[in-house]
């Protein structure tokens, strides 16, 4: 999810990569071709691109989490969706799949109270997101996401469980987005209370706070980090203002995937691949239909469906016409009785029918 830029500075990501993405300079990970954090590193820092479409990462990532238990790679895969994101149906088409793969997959789902200028009650009847886990029968944790410490332990934990077989798990953070949706929204839908309330809880200030109260941070060491922060920011924001633009006449290549010379990633196998190879088999791989394809009863052209009670194809085509337009149309008079299957069907409806 692209508001996870957080996230991607943790993983390893320079800061100059962020900023040049966003200014699309030549020397960005996607070498200007996209403006915002759409970008991954699957080679060295294993960060899967993310996509627009909320929701759609969460099958993407159940995938990756699968190919990593299938190639013998004790990998868990993690993604973020937020509130609104949560109520997204491919939500929960990814996490249905997820539960029912048993995927090695961690899903933090970031309720920050507000999906653009919706708030969570209004579009969702629940008081917990993590409640939507039950329907997966999956586990789930809350955790105050605006308690750093919190938010750590529990993502560890529920990794630790992914990685021995008990996933996916979904985490629901609390949380608050403190200003509007991006630059142009002013957020003047937010209550002044709610918004008085949540900053009060700034998850940077409890943090520094808890790390003073266990004396592991003081003024002069906070002085410090923030001095090395800030020149690390500048030699950064330096070096992507000095990035070239990108020249207009590679404005057409690296749209498309053109093999080698686009990647050059290879699933990484860490268990024999002879493990994973189907036995052989007697029964050919091969299941013909009668009537089905474009086979001879089909009079070379798109074979009709038919169900019990229509003409089999090839009886329908034994006027000889080889040409699909030429035949006789069929299916008025039903050549078979229907199958009892259906019968029965039938008749079960209407005794329902009968005793209503
Ligand atoms: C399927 C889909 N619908 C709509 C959008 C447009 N859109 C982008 S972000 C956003 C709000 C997301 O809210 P939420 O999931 O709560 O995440 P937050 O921005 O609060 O972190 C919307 C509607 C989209 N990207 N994808
Ligand atoms: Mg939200």
């Amino acid at each position: 999810m692209i508001r996870n830029i957080g996230a991607l500075l943790v993983k390893g990501v320079r800061p100059r990569d962020i900023f040049m993405q966003h200014m699309a300079k030549y020397d960005s990970p996607t070498k200007g071709k996209d403006g915002t954090s759409h970008f991954g590193d699957l080679d060295v820092l294993h960060i899967v691109s993310p996509i627009s479409m909320l929701g759609d990462l969460i099958p993407v990532m159940t995938g990756v989490a699968m190919a990593g238990r299938y190639l013998g790679q004790k990998t868990v895969a993690m993604t973020w969706i937020g509130d609104g994101g949560s109520s997204t149906g491919v939500f929960h088409e990814g996490l249905n799949f997820a539960a029912a793969q048993k995927a090695p997959f961690v899903l933090i789902l970031e309720n920050n109270l507000w999906a653009y200028s919706t708030p969570v009650r209004k579009q969702v009847p629940l008081e917990n997101l993590a409640d939507r886990a039950k329907a997966y029968g999956i586990d789930s944790y809350i955790v105050d996401g605006n308690d750093v410490v919190a938010v750590y332990s529990t993502a560890k934990e529920a990794v630790e469980r992914a990685r021995a077989g008990e996933g996916p798990i979904l985490i629901e953070a609390k949380s608050f987005r403190r200003l509007g949706h991006a630059q142009h929204d002013p957020a003047e839908y937010v209550p002044k209370e709610m918004r008085a309330y949540w900053e009060a809880r700034d998850p940077i200030a409890l943090y520094e706070k808890f790390l003073s109260s266990e004396k592991l941070l003081d003024a002069k060491s906070k002085k410090e980090i923030e001095d090395k922060i800030d020149t690390l920011l500048s030699a950064e924001r330096d070096f992507a203002e000095n990035s070239p633009m990108p020249p207009a006449e590679l404005a057409e290549t690296g749209v498309y995937c053109t093999g080698d010379d686009c990647h050059k990633i290879q699933a990484k196998w860490e268990r024999p691949v002879a493990e994973v190879t189907p036995p052989r088999s007697s029964v050919k791989a091969v299941w013909t239909v009668p009537g089905f394809g474009s086979g001879k009863g089909s009079g070379g052209a798109n074979a009709p469906i038919h169900f019990g009670d229509t003409q089999p194809a090839e009886d329908a085509a034994g006027n000889g016409t080889k040409s699909g337009k030429d035949r006789k149309p069929r299916g008025k008079t039903p050549a078979k009785v229907a199958p009892k299957k259906t019968v029965k069907a039938g008749t079960a409806s209407a005794s329902r029918k009968a005793r209503r």
